[in-house]
């Protein structure tokens, strides 16, 4: 099967790589391109006995690997899989069906769709990611961060990618909803990894976070100011609640009501900044509707 490529990130991988590359190679697809960000192991060396076309990756992070390799990808679809042996490549056609049947353009494998061996902590961490994926963007999706998808180079030429760490999935979810791309997800397993995890729970959580909600402030800025603006106002309230318990009691602090009132009016002018960046985002979409309508008729 010429027109896919089976794209896989490794960093020391030589526990899975090579059954990963059989097992698609016995699937009937050939195309292999493993971009490897310099393991000191023998990833490379058995990636490239079994097979497979092996490039070292420019710079650090799997972001950076997926970007530098779909920029050399010339095939109409690209499924992207982890090389740490937790997904399948014989559930590869479950996720081409939907680009092949026209339905989708970007297929997630949802590892929840049967349960998945996930740790408590990484359940509950994914889980709280989709929800304020789904709150910031308004698409429910249960398994942004999975690491097995299929999309066209079509959609990919789309996106603009600019992550360099395991934020890289959470961007290319982000972009096509930003662009209209067509998203399906479709259950697949998950099983235990082998070897070391390159992931830190914390530190990579925290940013996905920060990509989600940065990457939120011209798609939703009501959610992006609001939330600025319900912190300021949290914070007002707290501090004023003080004030007139304290007030009640004869005691008044100039200082501290001076502080809620800077506060509050502050979190109301950010929430007015973001009903106000709605506006010119829905105005901004309208026009572009306009514009398509007019080159259509042309
Ligand atoms: N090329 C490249 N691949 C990477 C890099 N970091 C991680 N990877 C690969 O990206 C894939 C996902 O990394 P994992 O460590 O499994 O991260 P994860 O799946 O989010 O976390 P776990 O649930 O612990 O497995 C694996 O195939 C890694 O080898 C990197 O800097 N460069
Ligand atoms: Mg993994």
């Amino acid at each position: 099967m010429k027109e896919v490529c089976i794209l896989i990130p490794t960093l020391n991988e030589e526990e899975s790589i090579g059954g990963i590359i059989r097992e698609f190679k016995e699937n009937g697809f050939e195309d292999i391109f493993v971009i490897d960000g310099n393991s000191t192991d023998s990833t490379r060396e058995i990636a490239k006995r079994e097979g497979a076309r092996v490039e070292v990756q420019h710079g650090k992070g799997k972001g950076t690997a997926v970007r530098h390799a779909l920029e050399r990808i010339e095939e109409d679809i690209i499924v992207i899989i982890d090389g740490d042996g937790t997904y399948s490549p014989s559930e590869v056609r479950t996720l081409l069906a939907p680009i092949r049947n026209n339905e989708a353009d970007h297929v997630i494998g949802n590892r929840f769709g049967f349960g998945g061996a996930f740790t408590l902590s990484h359940r509950v961490g994914n889980w709280v990611l989709n929800k304020v994926f789904g709150l910031g963007y308004g698409v429910k999706l249960k398994d942004i961060l999975s690491g097995y998808r299929a999309l066209t180079k079509d959609c990919v030429r789309e996106m603009s990618l600019k992550k360099e760490g395991f934020e890289i999935e959470t961007e290319m979810v982000v972009e096509s909803v930003k662009r209209g791309i067509r998203i399906k997800e479709v259950p697949i397993r998950y099983e235990k990894r082998k070897g070391v995890s390159k992931l830190n729970f914390v530190r990579d959580g925290v940013r996905i976070l920060y990509t989600l909600y940065t990457l939120a402030r011209i798609y939703n800025p009501m959610f992006y100011f609001g939330i600025i603006g319900s912190l300021f106002i949290a914070v007002g309230i707290i501090s004023g609640v003080y004030v007139v318990i304290e007030w009640y009691k004869g005691i008044s602090h100039d200082l501290l009501t001076v502080f809620t009132s800077l506060m509050i009016i502050s979190g109301v002018q950010f929430l007015m900044f973001g009903l106000l960046g709605d506006i010119l985002v829905t105005l901004q979409k309208d026009m572009i509707e306009v514009l398509r309508d007019m080159i259509k008729k042309k």
